[in-house]
């Protein structure tokens, strides 16, 4: 296997909680993942990306870990665990865990000792301050609303959490508890899993001096922060590089300069990142928590900007629309009423010719939706439940609240896995943790494997086209038709061939005339029409018409 063997790879990401119960009571677990591997093989993916299924109080489903060594029960045990891993390879797929450590949950034992008292040995794996001026370090806020302090009444200080309250930051400054997880990190790599996603590791380095955001949230004192590089190349000296790990870091609120610096295999740190700026492009103003339509030249435009700049900085994106924090993308980006199976195709054939690692989240292969909740007792995100309180506050009615969670909440892509049009759409036999969306008897695994023409047989082919073209891996990118607003279409050049891809964003007929000089022969390599043209100068396209087309 060639060292970037990822470089030609799909993974896809399984939220175990939602995926498959087999105990009936009502949460996936890791033997309904088992059953399932089969499914997967057939779709053709590489790699599983598990989410958190370590112990955790579950506050935020696993992001908040009380042991990184066992197995949370509700999922399973140990051996389920191994015997999973061991289903995947035997499937020829690979498997990477998620690894949380920017923080653990207060349930950890590390947070209770350092608890315990201010002088205790575990006290300085964690970030605690005194109050300034009677009140909080600084005003830095949680990404979960509200201030990124918490007091602790026993030693009159307070601690670090970006996120929940029970989620305490770790001291990255701390040479002890980095080699504590890095060694965490060896034990489950000598397990034989093939990598790891790593969670907000962008945030690990703070700026030691904790200073108040005069203009923002604090996160400019710990994006990207002053160490981040030592550190995620220390860890891959010593954790992931002696085990040939793949890596994917998670970079929140980050900039291209720094993913072309964590992905250059010469700087020995990650092999990809996720970046989210693509995924803002509706949030009016940086505000995640409004009501608004998205905007597709910023989408063009930030698409762009980070394929070129990887290529040109020989960095690696990992390329996805959906995740267990965004909304579905053929409700986001698509037209779920009207043209359901042709925009969900547009949109996995957009991402999936650039250049970096397409991720597919589960369910994304036929088009699952977001469940349009009606209720605030629907909800289950931690996340959610802050800003329905917050909002609240702001005086925003709850007709208004729900309308924005039912189009920002991460809930959205944490409704059950749509099997088949069973009870509960197959996903469990008990109660299920959330709400099942109400389109399950139609959009579901079961339809769309017995279907030749369903948007998981148009997957299958994206990610066969991958395999055989080298084109798609290598080829460099450029934006087409850049002030057009229905039309994405970009090239992909690469030795003596041309991949040029063009895309309909939307419902209206559009009449195209593309900017190329295609000389040579000219074959369609994949469309979710049957007929489509190749009259690249006089393009008449369908609603959410999407082609591929071949040039040598
Ligand atoms: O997500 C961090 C992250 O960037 C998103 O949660 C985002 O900050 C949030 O949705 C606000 O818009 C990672 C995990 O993917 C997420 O599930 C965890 O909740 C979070 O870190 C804390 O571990």
């Amino acid at each position: 296997m060639s060292e970037a063997w990822w470089k030609k790879a799909v993974v896809y990401q399984i939220y175990p909680k939602s995926f498959r119960d087999t105990t009936g009571n009502g949460m996936g677990d890791i033997q309904g993942i088992i059953q399932k591997l089969d499914y997967l093989h057939k779709l053709g993916v590489d790699v599983i990306w598990l989410t958190p299924v370590y112990k955790s109080p579950q506050k935020d489903n696993g992001y908040d870990i009380s042991n990184y060594y066992s197995i949370e029960p509700q999922y399973g045990t140990m051996e389920d665990f191994e015997e999973l891993l061991t289903e995947t390879h035997k499937r020829g797929m690979k498997l990477i865990m998620d690894l949380v450590i920017n923080h653990t949950s207060t349930e950890h034992e590390w947070f209770k000792q350092a608890a315990s008292s201010k002088d205790n040995e575990y006290r300085d794996f964690y970030i605690w301050k005194d109050p300034v001026d009677g009140d909080m370090p600084n005003n830095w806020q949680s990404k979960f609303g509200g201030p990124a302090w918490e007091f602790d009444e026993k030693s009159g200080q307070y601690y670090l959490h970006l996120f929940d309250v029970t989620q305490a930051d770790i001291n990255w400054e701390n040479p002890v508890v980095r080699e504590k997880l890095y060694d965490m990190i060896k034990f489950w790599a000598e397990k034989g899993i093939d990598g790891f996603r790593l969670d907000v590791i962008n945030l690990i380095s703070k700026n030691q001096d904790f200073p108040s955001d005069d203009t923002g949230d604090g996160r400019k004192f710990y994006t990207d922060g002053p160490r981040i590089h030592e550190y995620l190349h220390e860890m891959n000296q010593k954790a992931f590089s002696p085990y040939n790990m793949m890596t994917v870091g998670e970079m929140s609120s980050t900039k291209l300069e720094n993913c072309v610096l964590y992905t250059n295999p010469e700087r020995e740190e990650l092999d990809m990142t996720f970046q989210f700026h693509h995924l803002k492009v509706d949030y009016p103003n940086g505000e995640k928590w409004t009501k608004a339509p998205f905007d597709f030249l910023e989408l063009k435009k930030i698409l762009s900007y980070w394929q070129k700049g990887m290529h040109e900085g020989g960095g690696w994106n990992a390329l996805f629309w959906c995740n267990h924090d965004q909304p579905r993308v053929v409700s986001r980006f698509g037209d779920v009423e009207n043209y359901h199976e042709k925009s969900a195709k547009m949109l996995g054939t957009t991402i999936h010719m650039m250049q970096g690692t397409p991720y597919i989240y589960q369910g994304e292969e036929f088009g699952m939706t977001n469940p349009g909740f009606t209720s605030i007792d629907q909800y289950r995100d931690v996340e959610s439940l802050n800003a329905y309180k917050l909002l609240q506050q702001e005086g925003k009615s709850d007709e208004e609240i729900i309308g924005i969670l039912q189009q920002k909440s991460r809930d959205n892509s944490r409704t059950p896995m749509q099997w088949n049009s069973s009870e509960n759409a197959g996903f469990t036999e008990g109660t299920p943790w959330i709400g099942v969306a109400d389109n399950y008897q139609e959009i579901n695994a079961e339809n769309a494997v017995q279907n030749p023409n369903s948007i998981f047989y148009h997957y299958q082919q994206l990610i066969q086209l991958r395999k055989k073209y080298d084109i798609i891996t290598y080829g460099d990118y450029q934006l087409l038709l850049e002030d057009d607003s229905q039309i994405f279409a970009y090239t992909r050049n690469w030795e003596n061939e041309q991949l040029i891809v063009v895309s309909n964003f939307y419902g209206q007929e559009a009449n195209v005339k593309l900017p190329v000089n295609a000389e040579g022969s000219i074959e369609i390599l994949i469309s979710n029409y049957d007929d489509s043209s190749t009259a690249l100068d006089s393009l008449q396209l369908r609603p959410y018409e999407s082609v591929v087309y071949h040039v040598k």
